[in-house]
């Protein structure tokens, strides 16, 4: 082709006009932002000579996409949430901040309004063939003060990799719970090790996974989110040491930091001291909130989210 389509006059007054640049009214920063999506998908249709058929393809694939509500469960997978944790990592650094527990992506299931409690809570309601699991630790600022009252947020996977909500087998919010901390800044909680997720054979997401030769398969996790007054919201998650998936997570979300290693005990008195009659795990984790300051980036991420009904 000897000149560029796209470079063309006709198309860039056309891409102008789609912007509604000619137009007085709407917001400025949006016109920006669909003139340079526009002539990104132009630019990307010329560059590899894309077909109507192709295109319209992409087009069903993307209705599909939306009809499975699998549009959060793509972005993590093309490694866009992630790019999202890079880009506000970089902005604090920028910003002189330094130092907290590393976040990661929130991922497309959490659930609001999970049952609140203080100090301790038991996540597992419904019955599991899981490994009992005993996690708890302490909330604290960058110089190692406990920050009491936080609210620890919860939510994981059952042995399935399934979570409440999303897999209608399971009871409202099990596996799912707010922890105040106490007067020390810690929490702990009672439940089970969850599964790694997988995305579903048939589902969109896996669709184009299995197009580009990939997986959609996750390391087991633990999703926190921790919050208190007068310090930046965390959204993180933890891995566990020796997963399969552990540097393989279609979500691209294992994070140095964030790893660690549930120790089993087996012991018979120990199992007995935990009312328990077969052997569990334990995990110790710290959770250190940045505190918030007006030059930073805003860390509360506004996302819809489901809620039970
Ligand atoms: C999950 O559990 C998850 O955390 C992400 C990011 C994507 C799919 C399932
Ligand atoms: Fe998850």
């Amino acid at each position: 082709m000897v000149e560029s389509v796209v470079n063309a006059p006709e198309v860039k007054d056309l891409i102008r006009r789609v912007a509604g640049y000619d137009q007085k009214g709407g917001d400025q920063r949006l016109k920006q932002i669909i003139e340079r999506v526009v002539t990104d998908m132009c630019r990307t249709i010329e560059d590899f000579d894309v077909t109507p058929s192709e295109f319209w393809t992409a087009c069903g694939y993307i209705t599909r996409l939306g009809q499975a509500k699998e549009v959060g469960l793509l972005v993590p997978g093309l490694g866009i949430e992630h790019f999202l944790d890079l880009f506000m990592d970089e902005k604090e650094r920028r910003a002189g901040l330094e130092g907290g527990t590393p976040r990661t992506i929130e991922g497309p299931l959490y659930i609001t309004d999970a049952p609140l409690s203080k100090g301790e809570a038991r996540l597992d309601q419904d019955a599991d063939q899981g490994l009992v699991l005993f996690m708890e630790g302490q909330v604290t600022d960058t110089h190692g003060k406990p920050v009491p009252g936080a609210i620890v947020d919860v939510w994981h996977a059952n042995t399935k990799g399934g979570y409440s909500h999303f897999d209608p087998s399971q009871s409202p919010y099990n596996l799912r719970r707010r922890i105040e901390t106490d007067s020390d800044g810690r929490y702990r909680f009672r439940s089970i090790l969850p599964s790694g997720y997988g995305c579903a054979p048939d589902s969109p997401t896996q669709e184009l996974l299995s197009a580009l030769g990939r997986h959609g398969q996750r390391p087991a996790h633990i999703h926190f989110f921790v919050e208190a007054p007068g310090f930046r919201k965390l959204t993180t998650q933890v891995n566990f040491v020796g997963d399969k998936y552990l540097h393989e997570d279609f979500a691209f979300a294992t994070r140095e930091g964030l790893i660690v290693e549930p120790v089993r005990h087996a012991d018979p008195a120990e199992i007995k001291a935990r009312g328990l009659n077969e052997p569990f795990a334990t995990i110790h984790f710290d959770f250190t909130l940045n505190r918030e300051a007006a030059n930073l980036p805003e860390a509360v991420v506004v996302r819809e989210h489901a809620k039970a009904a």
